[in-house]
């Protein structure tokens, strides 16, 4: 199972000249088997609709669908999991909800949110924010690959390291210690989604 996670954003698969469908699809022929349905404003009837076309496709893989924020749009769909920030509802409650099957995934920006963290139950982590980006506006100060060697250190959870991850990079962030790479602009912003994940997971492979 390739270690690549692709997280969506339909403005910038948009900007491309790509739907959030073709861009899973493509990601996952390459051999993407996680993906998150990241989405900011869109509707929640779009959300869903989008949710259940995307599973089509994850299912047909064999991929983990993950729903970014929205417990509620995850359990619409049957998602796999959720993925929630510090700032989101709490993990134990998201377990309550969507159960014991389910994956939950946890972003951290610091140690000590990682320490925070040893108190929930949750299944990876998303550890936030590497490198610059233009993706999330609201991103806290960068941890670079010495921050992020420091958490994957200091935790048996699988890592998802997130935030400015490129093929000019990836390979640094795995051999910081990360279990895999999230990436948002380097597969949805890429003129060509399946060449870029497959290079991407050729560069991940350690
Ligand atoms: N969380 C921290 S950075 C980020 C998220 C969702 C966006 C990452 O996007 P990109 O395009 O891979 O830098
Ligand atoms: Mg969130």
């Amino acid at each position: 199972m390739s270690n690549l996670y692709l997280v969506t954003d339909s403005e910038i698969c948009a900007q491309a000249g790509h739907t959030v469908s073709q861009v899973v699809e493509e990601a996952c022929r390459a051999g993407v088997r996680w993906v998150q349905l990241r989405e900011k404003t869109v509707t929640t009837h779009a959300f869903i609709e989008l949710g259940f076309e995307v599973r089509q496709i994850t299912q047909a893989y064999g991929a983990k669908l993950i729903v970014n924020d929205r417990v509620d749009v995850a359990l619409a769909v049957d998602a796999d999991g959720v993925h929630v920030g510090q700032d989101d509802m709490p993990p134990a409650l998201v377990r309550q909800l969507i159960g014991p099957g389910k994956v939950i995934g946890l972003s951290i920006n610091s140690l000590l949110e990682l320490q925070l963290a040893r108190e929930v139950e949750v299944d990876y982590l998303g550890v936030a924010t590497i490198f610059p980006t233009g993706t999330k506006q609201d991103t806290s100060s960068l941890l670079g690959l010495s921050g992020l060697r420091e958490i994957c250190q200091q935790t048996k959870l699988p890592t998802f390291a997130i935030g400015g991850i490129n093929a000019s990079n990836i390979r640094d962030v795995i051999r910081a210690g990360a279990t895999g790479a999230a990436v948002v602009s380097a597969i949805c912003g890429h003129p060509n989604p399946y060449e870029a994940s497959k290079e991407l997971i050729q560069l991940a492979i350690t």
